[in-house]
């Protein structure tokens, strides 16, 4: 109870703040897009990490609050990046949207306002939903998921092979990207079976024509690795820590 009431207000208090980590394609190295990680740094906790206070918010309904403000946030500052130069490929903002968020019904009409609000491209926003948010309630998801799309907005699952989807799931739910959880690339050069998971799920979503990014990369030999098995992208401590919008633009640039 307590860290909810602290939570109330921080971001009025402007404890609250957005990080960017890199997105790298393996192809060719390139910086390509980056994603929006909210952090908290409390006057007396200190920095409280997101798995703690994400949860609280989730469980509270302040996600329902917090959520909208940090699309804004990060669609602002993705706005602005690459603006000095038009022949520049405008990286995308990746920003995680928390099972409630999918749930409360109003995603669609808060991604629509973020975007005329911002004047970000609809094609430079992905969305990252959790695997097991979309295949608990896949009709409602679908529907979701159909309505974004027609927006324009890219969709993809977070924290993909975790929840066990498959195939099925991913032929009936229309996304654009899975990320593979960083469990599965922690251990893929020691463990043959996440390797071969890691290879499969790469295999399968490029046979449905859906992007692949390889989350937590903090090993060269885990990047060489995936770029052999044809991994599209990927992003990790090895690639890129998470910084500031500004420095963002500064790398992308
Ligand atoms: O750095 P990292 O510790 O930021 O994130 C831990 C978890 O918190 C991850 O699962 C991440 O998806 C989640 N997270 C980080 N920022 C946000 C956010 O803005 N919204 C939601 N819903 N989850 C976030
Ligand atoms: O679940 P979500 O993918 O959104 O989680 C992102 C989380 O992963 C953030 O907490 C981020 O700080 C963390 N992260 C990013 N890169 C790495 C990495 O290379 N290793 C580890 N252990 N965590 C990472
Ligand atoms: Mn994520
Ligand atoms: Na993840």
């Amino acid at each position: 109870v307590r860290m909810e009431q602290e939570l109330r207000g921080a971001w009025e208090r402007g404890e609250l703040s957005l990080v960017y980590q890199p997105v790298v394609r393996l192809s060719d190295g390139k910086l390509v897009g980056a994603e929006a990680l909210l952090r908290w740094q409390h006057p007396e906790l200190g920095m409280v990490a997101p798995s703690v206070f994400i949860d609280v918010a989730e469980q509270s309904g302040l996600i329902e609050v917090i959520g909208p403000r940090v699309l804004r946030a990060a669609c602002a500052a993705a706005a602005r990046w690459g603006f000095e130069d038009d022949t520049l490929e405008k990286p995308f903002i990746s920003v995680n949207v928390s099972p409630r968020q999918l749930r409360s019904g109003d995603l669609p009409e808060t991604v629509a306002e973020c975007l005329r609000e911002t004047g970000l491209a609809p094609g430079r926003l992905h969305l990252e939903l959790t695997e097991t948010a979309v295949i608990s309630d896949e009709a409602h998801a679908s529907a979701l998921l159909s309505t974004l799309h027609r927006a324009g907005v890219k969709v993809w699952l977070d924290d993909f092979g975790t929840g066990f989807s498959g195939l099925s799931h991913l032929r009936r739910v229309p996304v654009d990207g899975v990320k593979i959880d960083r469990s599965f690339i922690a251990d893929m050069l020691r463990d043959p079976d996440d390797l071969a998971l890691t290879t499969a799920i790469i295999a399968m979503a490029h046979s449905l024509g859906i992007t692949v990014v390889a989350e937590g990369v903090e090993q060269e030999g885990q990047l060489d690795l995936l770029r052999e098995r044809g991994c599209d992208l990927a992003q990790g401590y090895w690639l890129g820590y998470p910084v500031s919008a500004h420095e963002l633009n500064q790398m992308a640039s």
